[in-house]
């Protein structure tokens, strides 16, 4: 059986439209690797990772969608099938599988960049990671809804390598349990050759989301890796 990835990763809703203005929180200006430093989470930032121009030859790279392809596959959501607003693309050692919205992901093999991205996180985040999950927003139209990333073969407490190649886009955090406590919103931006690490209990308490931007006319590249713990039969 392949790993589910939450049905409500895809969830487009009232929230995922621009926040009006007076409800918007400020948004972080981070030029140094931090640590969030928000209650129950553990979330530490560096920005600009790889410098601009190896940035820039790894979005090249990714983007002409060689190896690995990239799809926009049809999910289902309340019943219906719709396409996902963005590209994906999946790599992963073999028999480790997603599968979500009724949508098997097809598994691509890590090519040589790939790998070696893989390795520049494990050092960073001081795991291994055996699957990788790629997110293409063609433009500021594409987005990614509120979800976190808390499916039981990811384990109690995951870790999430992120890394953005492309435009620079919003990065929104919520607590789960906002509607009862006074933990805001929070929001900053996610730059070219920048590293985002999740792990502790940041998918227990904590939602992220990738918002529209509609004036971001540019293309951004996306990289979650993961490690899926109980290998599926794929
Ligand atoms: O594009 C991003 O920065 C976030 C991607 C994400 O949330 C995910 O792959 O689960």
């Amino acid at each position: 059986m392949a790993a589910k990835l939450a049905d409500c990763i895809f969830e487009a809703s009232k929230d995922d439209l621009p926040m009006p203005a007076a409800a918007q929180q400020p948004t972080l200006n981070l030029s140094a690797a931090t640590d969030l430093s928000l209650p129950q989470a553990e979330i530490l930032y560096r920005p600009a990772h790889y410098p601009a121009a190896i940035a820039e030859s790894i979005f090249d790279e990714l983007a002409a969608g060689k190896s690995p392809t990239w799809s926009c596959d049809e999910i289902r959501m309340f019943g219906r099938k719709v396409l996902q607003p963005r590209l994906t693309a999946y790599v992963a050692d073999p028999g480790v599988g997603y599968s979500y919205s009724g949508l098997a992901l097809n598994r691509q093999p890590w090519t040589p960049l790939l790998e070696k991205l893989r390795a520049d996180m494990e050092e960073i985040a001081g795991c291994r990671f055996n699957s990788l999950l790629l997110n293409q927003y063609r433009d500021g139209s594409d987005y990614m809804g509120w979800h976190c990333d808390d499916e039981r073969e990811l384990g109690d407490r995951p870790v999430i390598a992120s890394l953005s190649f492309g435009e620079s886009r919003f990065f929104d955090l919520r607590h789960r349990d906002y509607r009862h406590n006074e933990l805001p919103r929070q929001r900053f931006e996610l730059g070219s050759g920048d590293v985002l690490i999740m792990r502790g209990e940041t998918q227990r308490y904590w939602q992220h989301r990738v918002p529209k931007q509609v004036r971001r006319g540019g293309c951004r590249i996306n990289l979650t890796f993961r490690s899926v713990q109980r290998t599926p039969h794929s």
